[in-house]
């Protein structure tokens, strides 16, 4: 969790003013508007000068906070928030001077006022962000193996994985980089039952309209199915006001899953487990049974953006994907890359067309192999 330090923004009234009625006058004009990164706002009049009055708000990186008043000086310090100076109007009390502050971290950003016998004070404090823990669990259907009722961790123990969560494109479109998504590289050691298989990637969606994404996470994934925070064991922890989601959980070359129902999250840890096949998904058929398992259907080795599916003819299809890194035209060649790659279905470090443990199949068994121009989609709503 991350506590952000307290910071103060100080705003100092002209330096004449030291009887009431400049307090009212300078209650009544300032004001604070808050605009939100879709364009929409609120405006936040302090109804008085005083401690007490507090408005506290959720702001997210690309909303602003403008400032207007009669306020003739500034003092912004570091923090979440960078500041601007839009109009300055020094020693005019009769014109307002604004200022734009960009919030660069989530939070909760609650404003005061109070005064002095010369100075308005208006000081935006950032709560300790709001971040809900969730214990998910899901199966990828390429490395997992039901005998063991494990995932293979061939590409933890080839050293396939490197340290950042930054390994692939946004499955559903963009979100921002995030520093939290690299991990200390012990990580990747070998912690049995719990060693890592793979980055998955985790959105919250809204309860309503499951369309909208509210918030979304890199996390890892174990061998037995937990989806775990960048440290490797602790549940994820993801910024966002507490409420009811819908949890979705994509990987990088398998269809993504989202839970039927929205689920509590923000108080405490909220669990999911979507290898259980009792527990409900979105759609028809999102997750392949295996030996009891409800696993994420394999074999996306090509990413078309937004709509994902499994194919094996046709435009973009997958297996000319495998075909294209294994050289094009040798159908026995194999390739191992450095980094754990896509066309890797089974994700035990080598791309391979035929063959034993070869690739290829898991596309036909995904799309159910007897007619090759099927196509399975994944079961996310758009
Ligand atoms: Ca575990
Ligand atoms: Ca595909
Ligand atoms: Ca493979």
């Amino acid at each position: 969790m991350r506590i952000f330090s307290m910071i103060a923004l100080l705003v100092m009234l002209g330096p004449i003013v030291s009887d009431a009625s400049a307090w009212e006058e300078c209650s009544y004009d300032a004001w604070v508007r808050v605009v939100r990164s879709d364009g929409s706002y609120e405006d936040i009049v302090p109804t008085s000068f005083s401690w007490t009055t507090a408005d506290t708000i959720f702001l997210q990186p690309g909303d602003t906070i403008f400032t207007d008043g009669v306020f003739h000086d500034f003092l912004c310090t570091p923090g979440p928030m960078t500041c601007t100076l839009v109009k300055d109007h020094f020693y005019v009390d009769t014109e307002p001077i604004s200022w734009s502050w960009k919030i660069t971290e989530p939070g909760y950003y609650t404003l005061h006022s109070s005064t002095t016998d010369e100075t308005v004070v208006l000081r935006f404090f950032v709560n300790s962000a709001p971040v809900a823990q969730l214990a998910a669990r899901a199966f990828l259907g390429g490395p997992f193996d039901p005998t063991t009722m494990l995932m293979n961790d061939d590409l933890r123990a080839l050293d396939q994985i490197g340290p950042t969560g930054n390994v692939y494109e946004p499955l559903h479109g963009l979100y921002e980089y995030d520093d939290r998504w690299i991990m200390d590289i012990a990580v990747l050691d070998d912690h049995g039952p719990n060693s890592i298989v793979d980055y998955v990637h985790v959105e919250l969606r809204d309860a309503s309209d499951p369309t909208i994404i509210n918030a979304q996470a890199v996390a890892l994934i174990q061998r037995d199915g937990d989806i775990v925070d960048m440290d490797g064991v602790s549940p994820l922890r993801i910024i966002i006001p507490p409420g009811n989601y819908h949890v979705s959980i994509l990987h990088r070359n398998h269809l993504g899953i989202m839970s039927a129902d929205a689920i509590p999250l923000g108080n405490g840890v909220a669990s999911i487990d979507l290898s259980d096949p009792n527990t409900p998904t979105y759609g028809t058929t999102a997750r392949k049974l295996v030996n009891g398992a409800a696993c994420m259907w394999p074999g996306n080795a090509r990413t078309v953006y937004f709509i994902q599916a499994v194919s094996y003819a046709g435009a973009y299809n997958d297996r000319d994907a495998i075909l294209a890194r294994i050289g094009g035209s040798i159908p026995t060649q194999t390739y191992v890359g450095v980094h754990a790659l896509d066309e890797d279905l089974n994700m035990d470090g080598v791309v391979k067309y035929t063959g034993a443990n070869n690739d290829r199949d898991l596309i036909l068994q995904t799309i159910d192999g007897t007619v090759p121009t099927a196509v399975r989609t994944e079961q996310i709503p758009w």
